[in-house]
């Protein structure tokens, strides 16, 4: 088996769609292993972001991950879960995301666009190391 680290951000928690968001994962045959509902502070929003610093929309990124509780989730499945779940998501902006996926569905926004996922198999071990270190 394999898993991911899907985040449910601020918005998603806010507008009442992690229930939404977490049915989808489950219909499609993912698990829940782990799933935790957790304010990030500032030093674990600049861990998982690193790649984006210096990027023009780093501050406004770190200020939104970390206004509200985020529903951080491991996932499990088949191999290249990751992969799974960043179709299931759609694409960053939504405006290019297709009708179906999460953020083609439920969301306008590229800056709050509801979910995070995992990028590639190396990336999910290490995220989710981060954020659940008894689970990696
Ligand atoms: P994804 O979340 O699809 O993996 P990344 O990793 O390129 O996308 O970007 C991480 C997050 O940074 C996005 N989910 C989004 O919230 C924000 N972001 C990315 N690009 C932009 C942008 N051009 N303007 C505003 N926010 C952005």
């Amino acid at each position: 088996m394999n898993r991911t680290l899907v985040i449910c951000k601020p918005d998603a928690v806010e507008r009442g769609l992690t229930g939404e968001i977490i049915a989808r994962l489950e219909r499609k045959g993912l698990t829940l292993v782990a799933a935790e509902l957790r304010t990030l502070d500032r030093a674990a929003a600049e861990a998982h972001y690193g790649e984006h610093k210096g990027k023009g929309f780093y501050e406004d990124l770190l200020g939104f991950i970390t206004r509200s509780p985020v529903m951080l989730l491991v996932v499990e499945g088949p191999i290249d879960t990751w992969q799974i779940v960043r179709t299931m998501m759609g694409a960053t902006n939504p405006a290019n995301a297709a009708p179906g996926t999460i953020r083609g569905d439920l969301a306008t926004d590229t800056g709050e666009n509801l979910v995070h996922g995992s990028d590639s198999a190396e990336a999910a071990l290490r995220e989710i190391g981060n954020f659940f270190p008894l689970l990696a």
